[in-house]
Formats: C-alpha cells, structure tokens, sequence
C-alpha cells in the first residue's frame, strides 16, 4: 500500500537540499500558525494525560523530563499519528532519505520554567541510553554513516529564554561521542549539574561520559539556536550536534517540542531488543511498530503499520 506518494508539493529545493547537505539542517518551516498549535496542545494536553494505550504504559516509566512515558504516543493518539504524516513534513523528508520511509519514534521534549537545557549530543545508532547498549537502528551493511532524520515541532514558541534547541552547522558527519560507551543514569543529576557556567543535562545521564576524546569540548563559540514560534518545524541529522539551552524561569509557560525520527525502509529498527530500558524505566517492545508514512516497505525487515 501506498501513502504519500502524490504530488510533492513541499518537497526541498535543490538549494536547500544543499544547504542541508552542508548544515546538517534544515528550516524552520510552518506546519501550523501559532494560534492552531495553540489549540491543538490544548486538545492534546488532555489526550496526553489518559496512558490507558500507551504502549508503553504498563510496566516503570518514571516521570519528568524525557523519558519512556513520553515516547510513541502517536501508537494511542490519533492526532500525534496524523501529525507525523503530515505532507509538509513528509515530503520534505523524502528529498532527504528517499520515498520509502518509516517513522520508528516519536518523543515529547518538555522544558518547564528552571529547567536545565538539554546537553550537548549526537545520536547515531541511539545504543548511547540503551540499558542493553544494542543499536536500536541499523542501517544496510556498506552505508558509510547512520542516525536518523528527526522533525522536531515547536508545540509552543521556542525562545532562548525558555529552552529552544542550538546547532552546531556542519558537524552531522563526523561522530564525537562512542555510543558503545556506558553512562549512569541518576535521577538526582536532574537539574542538579553545571557545565562550562550552563545548567545542562541529558534527563539523568551526563552525556560527556560518552566522549571519545575525554578532554574535547563543543565548540560553543559555533553554536546557533533554532528560535521557533509554536506550529514550526526544524529537520536536522540526529548526528548533527545539538543541545538545548536551559529554561531561564523569566516566563511561565513551559516550552514543549514534539520530535518525531523517520529512516528509510532499508534501515532495521530495533534487531537486538525486546525491550526498552532507559531513562530510568523499562518497557516492553511487543507493540512497537513503525508506521509507513511515504512509499513502500519492499524490505520487510521491521514490524511496520501500513496506512489504513
Ligand atoms: O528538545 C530538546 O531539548 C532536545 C531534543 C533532542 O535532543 C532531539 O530531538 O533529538
Ligand atoms: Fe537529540
């Protein structure tokens, strides 16, 4: 069966397929104006708080932060299902990786006032927080370089005050973090670490402990932050380096992204693990599949949800 497979009409231009190539990165773009998102958190927030289908409900998912209670909620949510297959996205997506691609995650990035930001990172085979340290995704043997494409949405208005994300242009391609390497989980290191003068952390790990060259540092001084209205959208290489700035607590409201991960089909997501143990909790992957959002899945490697 096939989806999203029509007219392109939000496909990349040459040239900003270009600039993504370079960067590592791409947008923001708008999905929604800030008043539509503001209605959709609304009706969202109210979704959010009945886990009765979450996938991953029933065994421990601590709160707060990032964590396996925030995960995949678009499995139990209609909304957050249609959002990640969005034309706007999608189609974007697929000047990227092609037109046969699946969403295997999706995640909610909360920041609330006095927060910590978000540490400095790169993701590439996503075995850095796995309690098992498998590789949740594996790419065909030959293919010089993994991660994933990640679509994070602004679902309020992302500032520098209140937590929006900072890239560092053009470091997608080369990895300075050995995610074989092990980090301990704290829940107390939460919002309770300072690094170089910044409240940062990564939900209860340190992920400077994953560092292949221990005395390296970011080179901050080449950051640049995603500022974003509510309803925009940002694409960037889950291997490009990014962090998040701390929550200043000078506003109220609390700052949210919703990230949603697409690979192409040829990528296997999850061969070594029945389950999920990070961010202090664990769960089950019996109902975990990835959903086609463009194309076709002539590889058959993974469980995938195919459009109705
Ligand atoms: O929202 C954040 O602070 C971090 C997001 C992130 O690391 C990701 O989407 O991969
Ligand atoms: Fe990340």
């Amino acid at each position: 069966m096939n989806i999203n497979t029509g007219e392109k009409k939000y496909a990349l231009s040459d040239s900003e397929l270009e600039q993504f190539h370079k960067q590592g990165f791409i947008g923001p773009f708008t999905l929604a104006s800030p008043v539509e998102m503001d209605e959709l958190l609304k009706t969202l927030r109210k979704k959010l708080f009945n886990t009765k289908n979450a996938i991953y409900s029933t065994k421990k998912a601590v709160s707060g932060g990032t964590n396996l209670a925030n995960y995949d909620r678009h499995f139990d949510i209609n909304l957050l299902s249609e959002l990640t297959k969005r034309p706007e996205i999608v189609n974007r997506v697929n000047s990227i990786l092609g037109s046969d691609v699946l969403c295997w995650r999706t995640e909610f990035f909360p920041k609330y006032p006095g927060d910590e930001g978000t540490d400095w990172h790169q993701a590439s085979n996503f075995a850095n927080v796995a309690g098992d340290k498998k590789p949740q995704i594996v790419w065909p043997n030959g293919s010089d370089f993994g991660g994933t494409i990640t679509v994070w949405t602004a679902m309020t208005d992302s500032t520098i005050e209140n937590g929006c994300l900072q890239f560092i242009p053009g470091t997608h391609t080369q990895m300075n973090y050995d995610e074989t390497k092990d980090m301990n989980y704290d829940a107390d290191m939460i919002n309770n670490a300072e690094k170089d003068g910044i409240r940062r952390g990564f939900f209860g790990y340190d992920y400077r402990q994953l560092q292949i060259d221990p005395d390296w540092k970011p080179d901050e001084s080449k950051a640049e932050p995603m500022v974003m209205k509510a309803g925009q959208f940002i694409i960037f290489w889950s291997t490009l380096m990014h962090a998040s700035y701390p929550h200043s607590g000078q506003s109220e409201s609390m700052r949210l992204g919703f990230a949603k991960r697409y690979v192409p089909t040829s990528v296997q997501v999850y061969p070594f693990s029945r389950e999920l143990k990070e961010f202090g909790g664990e769960a089950s992957l019996i109902n975990h599949k990835c959903v086609l959002v463009s194309g076709q899945d002539s590889y058959k490697h993974n469980v995938v949800e195919e459009p109705a």
